[in-house]
């Protein structure tokens, strides 16, 4: 009987990964430079084809430090990622995707609301090679990332074992 259950969690465990790691297409992010408020920029990404950008995970976050490299710190040389508690001001979510902020990178004493005016997350230059979060007001113009799931060769084989497996 024992034996029984283990299996079974086993088998379920094995098709996560599947699922995870073999079906899901990877994620790219995408720089403009063109500075906007968040959400003309925010719309501005689906005009380019792309969607909005979102960081779930630390290992997206390493993505995205990698793909910004930098010399200067600071605030003032971020980037919108597309998070905001406009609509409830204790509670960040992800605007394109409905998804709460399950995963986060503040920046220390972020998010701070300063002057009950910040509503929109940045992603900034903390350090040489470092990123963090910062809250700031939406109206502020900057650049900003976008994202698009890339399409693989093997696309349709990945849709079929989702079917089959998950
Ligand atoms: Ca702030």
């Amino acid at each position: 009987m024992l034996h029984k259950v283990l299996r079974n969690v086993l088998l379920i465990l094995t098709l996560s990964i599947v699922y995870i790691g073999g079906c899901k297409p990877p994620k790219t992010y995408v720089v403009s430079n063109d500075r906007m408020g968040f959400h003309n920029a925010f719309i501005t990404c689906r005009q380019y084809g792309f969607e909005p950008a979102e960081i779930h995970t630390i290992e997206e976050h390493i993505m995205v430090e990698k793909l910004l490299k930098h010399e200067k710190v600071g605030y003032e040389h971020g980037f919108w990622i597309f998070a905001t508690n406009l609509d409830d001001k204790h509670s960040y979510y992800w605007l394109n995707s409905g998804r709460g902020l399950f995963y986060s990178n503040f920046s220390r004493g972020q998010p701070d609301n300063y002057k009950d005016n910040e509503s929109c997350l940045q992603v900034f230059p903390v350090s040489s090679g470092h990123l963090a979060w910062n809250d700031l007001p939406c109206s502020l113009k900057m650049p900003f990332l976008c994202q698009h799931y890339q399409k693989e060769k093997n696309q349709e084989t990945c849709e079929e074992n989702r079917v089959s497996n998950c």
